[in-house]
């Protein structure tokens, strides 16, 4: 059997499709330096060592103008990325950046079933007169049909028209009320795992752009990845605002959960 392409960094410094704040474009070095703090070790919890030619790597951050001309660079970056052998893990960035770079997935992975960690459903058919906000993305990804099943975990922001959204392209979700009380999301066959750093409570992770109290913990985002057994075909980890996050704690979470979904890619 081949190996599998291993998992390679890509930062995405784009925030220009974010509806409330800007700061997201500032993000990728931030959580970087988190993951080279002698703070920590290059381990992840299941005793894997990540650096090294076996290990996670790292393709550097695309340069990508504040446009939506930024759409097509990404797309572009990822399938590159993925004929050099690799398979992505990206550091957003706003979450607009996940459309985009489904497109490039679908061409190594046809369909994968998205994990999707969100507080938000990002499932406005426009947003503000924006197609493709950070409020749309998976609007787009469900009408291309970049995805076998959608799955949104951490949901807490639901409306009457993403309601309807979500009907329609027939997208799972677990919302907050039902993972409180113990529902699980299903993960069979080859993967895309989104993870939106505002799923989890604030408390957790401070360092985002929308507040949405009521989250997820550190832990339970840590346990989802970790307990995914199929084949991660690729995975962001998007929203993390610096501007909010002055201790550098939400920097940390984002390192420790790229960590994670590095060595899930590498087992
Ligand atoms: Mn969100």
């Amino acid at each position: 059997m081949p190996s599998l392409p291993p998992p390679r960094l890509i930062g995405l410094p784009y925030d220009a499709s974010s509806s409330f704040l800007r700061g997201p474009a500032e993000a990728p070095p931030r959580i970087r330096e988190a993951l080279r703090s002698p703070a920590g070790n290059d381990w992840a919890e299941d005793v894997r060592y990540l650096t090294g030619p076996d290990g996670l790597g790292d393709a550097g951050d695309l340069e990508l103008p504040p446009t939506g001309a930024a759409r097509a660079l990404i797309e572009a970056g990822i399938v590159r990325l993925q004929a050099g052998g690799a398979r992505p893990l990206a550091l957003g960035g706003d979450h607009s950046v996940t459309y985009p770079i489904l497109r490039a997935v679908n061409q190594a992975y046809p369909k994968p079933t998205i994990l999707h960690i969100d507080a938000h459903p990002d499932l406005y058919e426009e947003f503000e007169g924006d197609r493709f906000s950070h409020a749309c993305p998976f609007a787009r990804i469900m009408e291309e049909e970049l995805a076998g099943r959608l799955v949104q975990v951490g949901i807490r922001t639901m409306n009457r028209h993403q309601h309807d959204q979500a009907e329609r392209y027939g997208v799972e979700v677990i919302d907050m009320r039902a993972w409180a009380n113990g529902a699980r999301p299903r993960i069979e066959g080859p993967v895309y795992i989104s993870i939106d750093l505002d799923a989890l409570d604030p408390a957790h992770a401070p360092g985002v752009s929308h507040w949405e109290p009521g989250g997820l913990t550190v832990r339970d985002v840590l346990g989802m990845v970790q307990g995914v057994s199929g084949l991660i075909v690729g995975a962001d980890v998007v929203e993390f605002n610096p501007r909010r996050d002055p201790s550098g704690m939400t920097a940390a979470v984002a390192a420790k959960l790229a960590k994670e979904l590095a060595s899930r890619m590498l087992a």
